[in-house]
This record gives structure tokens, sequence and C-alpha cells, in this order.
């Protein structure tokens, strides 16, 4: 069943010992969006848990600080802006699955799995949701609830450079700096501080794009044996994503990225006016008009071959005509 905002801020308000859900590969949004809900709850007196099939690196542990984490027996379930019950990772999926009794997210490739769905696909992140949310539960947004917010609001539109940016993002980014969101260091440390081992993972990376379709596809490959050559690690690959697209004429750009099991994961990034959630969606996966990833259990060129194929028609439908 899908529920408004008000329904939504009712079915918190009238739940108690909540287990919020993050997916895996967690970005800034997913982790914002948990960790500032959390905030909400417990000031309004609820004991709140948040779990992830995924470690939450380094970058993200300032969410977390002050933030007491429950030991009860779970009663509401909360997925924010996981789309797919399979995001929750195996062991997650498994054990909680079945019965999420809500999900809060912004992804328009939602399956629609839990019992109830809070769903705004124009929404540039999950966290603009959530803001709205606990301005109607009538929480005081205290700079540490704005600072998680402002994380997933500027992860997941790049900082206000992707196509998903809206006037209401602009709104409420500015809200949550009037609230206090540390702005500046949040900036800083998710778009321009670079880990060593992540800038010799970019370098190595690049030195591997390839083009497609006259320029019109851009492709970078992250290789297991690229982590040890570089000290980098899976969880750095993301800031990749983004990459191949800022080439001039790339209308989209894709970041190959191999996991443990040998199969990779295809991250597709586009200037919104080819939907990248329908290419992913061709190879079982989802996502957004702007950004979206599926997984192709192949190999290297397999997979390259496959994300290529479900491209082609996208990108050169509107040209071949011209040619
Ligand atoms: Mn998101």
């Amino acid at each position: 069943m899908m529920v408004n905002l008000n329904e939504t801020a009712a079915l918190l308000l009238n739940n108690d010992n909540f287990l919020l859900l993050c997916h895996i590969s967690p970005d800034g949004d997913t982790v914002g969006s948990a960790t500032a809900l959390a905030r909400g709850l417990v000031s309004k007196g609820k004991k709140v848990k948040i779990l992830c099939g995924d470690k939450f690196t380094s970058e993200y542990s300032f969410m977390f600080d002050g933030l007491e984490m429950s030991e009860e027996e779970p009663r509401f379930i909360v997925a924010v802006d996981v789309a797919d019950p399979k995001l929750l990772g195996a062991q997650y999926k498994k054990e909680y699955g079945g019965r999420v009794d809500l999900c809060i997210d912004h992804h328009s490739t939602n399956v629609i799995y839990a019992a109830k769905t809070c769903l705004e696909p124009n929404s540039a992140s999950a966290a603009e949701i959530i803001y709205l949310l606990l301005e109607e539960m009538g929480v005081e947004i205290t700079p540490e609830i704005a600072g998680c917010l402002y994380t997933g609001v500027s992860t997941d539109t790049g900082c206000f450079r992707f196509s998903n940016t809206t006037v209401r993002t602009f709104q409420i980014a500015a809200k949550l700096a009037e609230y206090g969101a540390d702005y500046y260091n949040i900036n800083q440390s998710f778009f321009e501080t670079k880990t060593k081992t992540y800038a010799a993972l970019e370098r190595l990376a690049l030195e591997g794009m390839r083009f497609y379709f006259d320029g019109r596809c851009a492709v970078i490959c992250v290789t297991r044996s690229m982590y040890d050559e570089t000290g980098s690690n899976e969880a750095e690959t993301t800031k990749l994503a983004n990459l191949p697209r800022q080439v001039e004429g790339v209308k989209v750009g894709v970041l190959m990225r191999e996991l443990e099991d040998g199969s990779f994961k295809c991250s597709l990034r586009t200037h919104g006016e080819i939907d990248a959630s329908l290419i992913a969606a061709k190879l079982g996966g989802g996502g957004h008009v702007g950004a979206a990833a599926c997984t192709i259990e192949a190999d290297k060129d397999k997979s390259t071959e496959l994300i290529l194929k479900a491209i082609e028609p996208e990108i050169c439908d509107e040209d071949s005509a011209l040619k």
C-alpha cells in the first residue's frame, strides 16, 4: 500500500523499537537518511537500531556520533533508500526482506516489497523526503540531524550538479544550512578530499578508460587486482562512477567493477536525456534517470559486451537517423 508523508509520519509516531535498514554499498543518502530519521525518532522517545549488509566506511562515522543504538528486538522495520530487498544483502534480505513494514524511497524502480511504501520518485534524494517527514512529525532539526540530511542531499546530487537537482533541493539545503549543518566540512570530505589509495585507483582506472559509439559512451573498469596494486578497496570505487560522464560528448558513462565472486557491477551515469534506469533494467538492475546500476554474472569481456549491447539502442536512437 502506498502512503503519503502525513500517513508515514503518523506510522512512525505510533510505533516503537525501530529497525532502520540501509542498502548495501552504503552511500551518503541511505546513511544520512537512516541516521537523521533515527535521531528524530530518538528525540521522540523511541528506541532505534540501524543495520546495513555492508560495513559503514569511516567517512560516515560522524553521522553516528552520540546516536545510541537499541538492543531490543525490533518491532517495526523501515527500509530507507532501498529500492529492492536484494539491496539489503543476502543475510538481511533473508532475515527481513519479507517483513519490511515501511519503505521510504525515491527510486522510480522500487519493486514495492514493503507493507507500506512512501515513494517520491521526483525527489533527488531520500534525505529530502526524510527532511519533510521530520518536519511533519514535529521533530526539532538539530545541527546533527541537519548534517546527516545535508550529506544525503548533497551526495545524491553530486553537490547539486546532477540533473535530478531541483529548486526544492536548494531550498531544503538552505534550510539545513540554517539549522546548522556543517556544509563546508561535509563538502570537503565528500567532494574534495581523496585518500592516497583512491587517488592511485583513480589514476589506474582513468588510464584504462575506453570510448564507444563515437565517443558517446565511456567505460572504466576496476578489477580486483587493481585493489592489490593500489591498496584501495571496493568502498572507494563509488566515486569513480561519475568520472566517465565528465568527458565532453559522453552521454552514457559506465563504471564496471569486479565483485568478489567475479561478476561485474555496472554503474551507469547520464545527463538525464538518456534514461539510465531503462538500460540497467534490461540487465535486471534499476535506479534513476541519471544514475542506475545492474550486476552482470559474467567475465570482463562478456560483461562489457552485454552492457554495450544494452546501451546501444538508447544511445544511437536519435542520432542514427542523421547518419
Ligand atoms: Mn538515494
